[in-house]
């Protein structure tokens, strides 16, 4: 059997982390395991705290992710403490040739803080490397790399990471992918609303477009597109 994994957060309201991922994981036809790093509490608008599981619990859900299926893809989105991301980094050196998409997930919408400032360095020393991509949005792309702009930030990460999209990175929503053989402007569509969740759902919808065989450029025009047309649908649709 093969499966995805998700490792990444518990949202209460159910608009992101692991709950999105699998949703989207499952639209997409994947069976799914999901490996929780942190509960977080918060009604959808404001984020009020968060538990982070201890270094045990996620090493012992790790383990036994990995016991039946095969791991094909893996989405890993918030992760709370530098011991999860050394957790998580002892995991993927044993998962070579799997597709992962890193979200760097470091504050929330409201500005609650997802990720321990004592962890951002080892984010990028060491589970930057081991990424097929990571996708901070603009504001992650800032804060990771210490930047003022958003190329001289795209280029200081892809010194860590193998491929960067900056996600809504310009003026214009657009996205920008940076890769080894150069940039590639991700063009959005102007919606004027935004959605809880949208950055989880753009990482893990790329990583199934990545495993359909799209190039990386192909699928994160795809993946921009998923994003737009959820949006649009929970937005003015109400679904
Ligand atoms: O969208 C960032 C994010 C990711 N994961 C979890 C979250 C949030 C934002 O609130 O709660 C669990």
């Amino acid at each position: 059997m093969e499966v995805l994994l998700t490792i990444a957060g518990f949202d209460p309201s159910g608009g992101a982390g692991v709950q999105r991922d699998l949703e989207v994981f499952f639209n997409g036809g994947w069976k799914a395991k999901s490996v929780l790093t942190s509960i977080t509490f918060q009604d959808g608008k404001r984020v009020t705290g968060r538990y982070d599981l201890s270094e045990d619990t996620v090493k012992r859900q790790l383990e036994n992710v990995s016991r039946y299926g095969r791991i094909r893809g893996i989405k890993i989105g918030m992760l709370g403490t530098l011991e999860t991301v050394e957790t998580v980094y002892e995991f993927l050196k044993g998962k070579r040739g799997v597709k992962v998409v890193l979200d760097p997930v470091l504050y929330s919408s409201d500005g609650f803080p997802l990720l321990n400032r004592n962890a951002y360095s080892s984010l990028l020393n060491l589970l930057f490397p081991l990424c097929t991509v990571v996708t901070p949005n603009r504001s992650e792309a800032m804060r990771l790399s210490g930047k003022k702009d958003l190329h001289s930030a795209g280029k200081f990460l892809l010194k860590y990471a193998k491929n960067v999209l900056i996600t809504g990175g310009d003026e214009d929503g657009n996205d920008i992918l940076f890769t080894p053989n150069g940039r590639f402007l991700i063009k959005g569509k102007r919606i004027p609303a935004s959605i809880h969740g949208s950055g989880c759902m753009h990482s893990s919808s790329l990583l199934l477009y990545l495993l359909k065989g799209l190039s990386l450029p192909d699928a994160a025009r795809m993946a921009k597109r998923y994003v737009e047309k959820k949006i649009k649908k929970e937005v003015l649709h109400g679904i």
